[in-house]
């Protein structure tokens, strides 16, 4: 179990306000350009965001790994913002593997590490063991602290492997998101979200969650009980409601900060998690 991770006194709330998935034609919120990205982060930031989980897109609104853009968009966020910056080594789900190891280039203070394969609605999201391994020794090498993405409890069980062979994080941490409600995932209920939690490595110090679409508020209901953070952002969720769309992140962040004031376990600053997640000092 994991004792040390239940006792935070405030919520770490991370946005992830883009991802890989959504067409901007689609939905036409959605921050895509560096400019509507960077109005994002701040106007998420002023609503209790700590942390933000970034996927980029190039001229196209298309997701890119693009490196000088992926530097780019860290050096902007990073201006703008306190934020702690989270770059995504998952990409999308055609994004070669390579591709996705020289994300750490970028220099992010954070990064995602998801630590198992899984399908992905009608795709693949591909973390073959090597891969994982590799991304992780990568991260401990350049002072990168990963955020372990668990879409499935198999992806626990790997997680506990991974800690067992290469050793904690650069810092000492291990924070963990769990993602659910992905078809070809953990669905996302209160009871899966806490099997997950209950399988935790010990090393574990802070773990969130997020659940897609309509799972998103008993996910984020159930973490903050049990002691959790909270991901939120149009990376997961469209809609406030049924029939009631999203028309800037900063919404679904200031939903989490009410939700973490009603539980008591107010927004954390992004000072207080580069603390919590022993992100390297800048
Ligand atoms: N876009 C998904 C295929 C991550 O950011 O690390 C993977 C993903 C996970 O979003
Ligand atoms: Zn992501």
């Amino acid at each position: 179990m994991a004792a040390m991770a239940a006792a935070s006194p405030k919520t770490l709330i991370t946005v992830a306000p883009t991802g890989a998935e959504t067409a901007k034609d689609a939905f036409p919120a959605l921050p895509t350009s560096l400019e509507e990205l960077v109005e994002s982060a701040v106007r998420c930031e002023a609503a209790g965001a700590a942390m933000i989980h970034l996927h980029i897109r190039d001229a196209e609104h298309r997701p890119t790994l693009e490196p000088s853009r992926l530097a780019e968009a860290v050096a902007a966020v990073r201006a703008a913002t306190s934020l702690v910056v989270q770059l995504s080594t998952g990409g999308s789900v055609h994004d070669p593997l390579e591709d996705r190891l020289k994300v750490l280039d970028a220099d992010p203070d954070s990064c995602s590490l998801t630590t198992g394969t899984t399908n992905f609605g009608d795709d693949v999201f591909l973390n073959p063991w090597p891969f994982v391994c590799e991304l992780y020794q990568l991260s401990q090498e350049r002072s990168v602290v990963p955020e372990f993405e668990l879409f499935d409890l198999g992806h626990v069980a790997a997680l506990h492997r991974l800690l067992d062979t290469y050793g904690l994080p650069f810092g000492g941490r291990v924070h963990c998101d769990f993602v659910l409600g992905v078809p070809g995932g953990m669905p996302g209920t209160p009871d899966a979200l806490l099997a997950g939690v209950a399988a935790l490595p010990d090393a574990v110090t802070s773990w969130s969650a997020t659940g897609i679409g309509r799972t998103a508020l008993p996910v984020a209901f159930t973490a903050l009980g049990k002691g959790g953070h909270v991901r939120v952002g149009m990376e997961d969720t469209l809609t406030l409601a049924k029939g009631v769309p999203v028309s800037h992140n900063e919404e679904l962040v200031r939903r989490a900060a009410q939700l973490a004031e009603l539980a008591q376990r107010p927004a954390m600053t992004p000072d207080e998690s580069r603390e919590l997640l022993q992100v390297k000092a800048r």
